[in-house]
């Protein structure tokens, strides 16, 4: 498999979903700040938008972090990073592993730009709904699915780091917690070793 990455972006998130799969893979490094980028039609086919994560692996092409983090699950840690097709828990695993791109960053734009929000309006809520919900659906627990850590608290749990990072967590909370507890497994460790950049 080939990952497309650049250091300090959402691609961390890839590097780590690859990371735990125990997959085979290289990565190429977009240079995402220089003037004369002339991306790769092998980039441009699996990113369109020329947004990094990407992946190319074997015929299959694509973008987007929760949906490269699925693929990879399924494809590769399927029963373990992520619930069988017929397990109660896949639609939970999605609802989760989507929070992310479609609930947690929508909300922490509008708060970060001091944007107006509108909880009823919004899809996304509005900042502190997102953040209840999230921690009221990890009280009592480690990871967002139980016991078991899969593909959707990759996606949620570099969410949590990067809004403690920016000092945007509410302190004393379960999210706290969780994102200390996603530092600490070994193959984020060496994610963030390889995405320094
Ligand atoms: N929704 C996308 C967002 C990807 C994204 O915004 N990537 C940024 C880096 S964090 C990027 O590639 N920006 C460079 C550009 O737009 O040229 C995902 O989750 O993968």
């Amino acid at each position: 498999m080939k990952l497309f990455w650049a250091p300090q972006t959402r691609s961390q998130r890839a590097i780590w979903m690859l990371e735990e799969a125990g997959v085979d893979y290289e990565m190429e490094r977009i240079e995402l700040g220089s003037a004369d980028r002339a991306d790769s039609a092998e980039f441009r086919e699996a990113s369109p938008m020329g947004k990094v994560p990407a992946i190319v692996d074997g015929d299959v092409a694509m973008s987007e972090s929760a949906a490269i983090c699925i693929y990879v699950a399924d494809r590769y840690a399927a029963g373990t990073l992520a619930p069988a097709l017929d397990d109660a828990l896949r639609g939970k695993f999605l609802y989760w592993t989507m929070y992310t791109p479609a609930v947690v960053e929508p909300a922490m734009s509008e708060k970060f730009n001091k944007v107006e929000a509108n909880r009823q309006r919004s899809g996304w809520g509005d900042f502190e709904l997102m953040i209840e919900t999230w921690d009221q659906a990890l009280d009592g627990r480690d990871w967002i699915l139980g016991d078991r850590f899969t593909a959707a608290d990759v996606m949620l749990g570099s969410s949590a780091i990067f809004l403690r990072m920016f000092k945007m967590l509410p302190e004393s909370n379960n999210l706290d917690a969780y994102a200390d507890r996603c530092l600490a497994r070994p193959a984020n460790q060496r994610a963030l070793a390889k995405g320094a950049g």
